[in-house]
């Protein structure tokens, strides 16, 4: 059964802003006096015309309110830090349930898998329940479906290996998958064909230098077949953050 996808897209197209920098990398890579503040993201989500913003649950038990918050939550259900940098094989355990997530006022969750590390198989097997959970409830999945550890080492970006993570995410039955650009249009396209019917966002990124590199970046992967992107450094790291997210806006809806 295809799960709708129609409150967390619109025209058929996604713009998600992205915000579990904080426990990924810590509140001192990414953030500054402004944007360390969860308020102030769901303030760019909600004028921004975001089509969903991102938060693991702590964060969305005390911001997010789904009576006043127009913009739909999308609840990140399993993550890690980054301080364990030194362990070459990533795992990202499961934080928060479906039930949890939907009494949170979710209208989709998020799951990372890193696809090549030594301990795929069990994210793919906790993946594999949520999966189970989320589709028993109308619940669109979204998969960040990251090529990480030794065995994919300095092969993460390559066409095969991003593809082959596409396509993992439309057999393990993902609703959308979040896969990192590597610059090239011509494999996007491949790694959005072998995704199939399961819908590609693009994964955002480190900021880039200029605004319009990530635009132009976005316009591409667009015209290739993606759906959307799931972007937030490119955005509440940006001086202006509602100046970029309309620019984006434009180029994302039709
Ligand atoms: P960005 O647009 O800031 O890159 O956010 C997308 C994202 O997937 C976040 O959801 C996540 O915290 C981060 O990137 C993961 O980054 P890393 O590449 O360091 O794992």
């Amino acid at each position: 059964m295809q799960v709708d996808l129609s409150k967390i897209t619109k025209q058929g197209r996604a713009m998600f802003l992205a915000y579990d920098q904080g426990m990924e990398h810590g509140p001192e890579k990414d953030f500054d006096d402004e944007n360390v503040d969860p308020q102030k993201i769901l303030e760019i989500a909600e004028e921004g015309q975001f089509t969903g913003v991102i938060f693991q649950k702590g964060i969305a038990e005390k911001y997010y309110d789904p009576k006043i918050n127009k913009v739909p939550l999308i609840v990140k259900l399993n993550g890690k830090t980054g301080l364990r940098a030194d362990l070459d094989e990533p795992y990202s355990p499961p934080l928060c349930s479906v039930e949890e997530a939907i009494g949170l006022g979710a209208s989709a969750v998020g799951y990372t898998i890193y696809v090549g590390s030594q301990f795929e198989g069990k994210m793919m097997q906790e993946f594999s329940v949520i999966e189970q959970e989320a589709e028993e409830r109308n619940l669109p999945v979204v998969a960040w479906m990251y090529p990480r550890g030794q065995a994919v080492a300095g092969k993460e970006n390559s066409r095969e290996i991003l593809a082959h993570a596409a396509r993992l995410g439309l057999e393990l039955g993902a609703d959308m998958v979040k896969i990192p650009y590597n610059g090239s249009k011509k494999d996007f396209e491949w790694v959005v064909k072998a995704a199939g019917k399961t819908k590609v966002v693009m994964s955002g990124g480190p900021k880039t230098e200029t605004r319009e590199e990530f635009l132009k970046i976005v316009k591409d992967v667009l015209s290739v077949g993606a759906v959307g992107v799931a972007v937030g450094r490119n955005i509440w790291q940006d001086g202006e953050p509602l100046e970029i997210s309309r620019k984006l806006a434009k180029i994302v809806f039709l």
